[in-house]
């Protein structure tokens, strides 16, 4: 019993690390910025194919209450965004600066003059061994009040 569930847990590990997955990013997940910098980075557990990726940031008009609704609404974007194309008008991002064909790291550039509140980066990449993932991370611009 307790050989099976090792067993499982090692199988889970394996899993997981088989993928790209967003292994941290700049900002960090929920960061509130007082200024925005000119590009954010993704850092993923292993190299993405960057011409069958997709990255998007989207800032939302309303912002969700907990936590739990922001994972929510999230994923209503990364069903509803993350293919359309001709989507750069509504969009925070100027696209990856990225000039490699694969990377570990994806840097993002962010516009100009964007108004505050919370931002949600969404992603669906192709990692180097042909699997494909999706997930998102957020953080919020506030700046102070003069
Ligand atoms: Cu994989």
């Amino acid at each position: 019993m307790r050989i099976s569930l090792l067993l499982l847990i090692f199988s889970l590990l394996g899993f997981s690390q088989a993928h790209a997955y967003l292994t941290a990013s700049e900002p960090s997940a929920g960061t509130v910025l007082v200024t925005l910098p000119p590009s954010i980075s993704l850092s993923m557990s292993e190299e993405v194919e960057l011409k069958f990726s997709l990255f998007k940031i989207y800032r939302l008009d309303t912002e969700p209450e907990d936590k739990k609704a922001l994972v929510t609404a999230a994923k209503s974007l990364l069903e509803e965004k993350i293919k359309l194309k001709n989507d750069e008008a509504e969009r925070a991002d100027t696209g990856i600066l990225n000039e490699e064909k694969r990377s570990s790291t994806i840097t993002i550039g962010l516009k100009e003059g964007l108004e505050p509140g919370l931002y949600i980066i969404i992603w669906k990449v192709l990692s180097v061994d042909s699997h494909s993932s999706e997930d998102f991370t957020y953080f919020f611009y506030q700046p102070s009040q003069p």
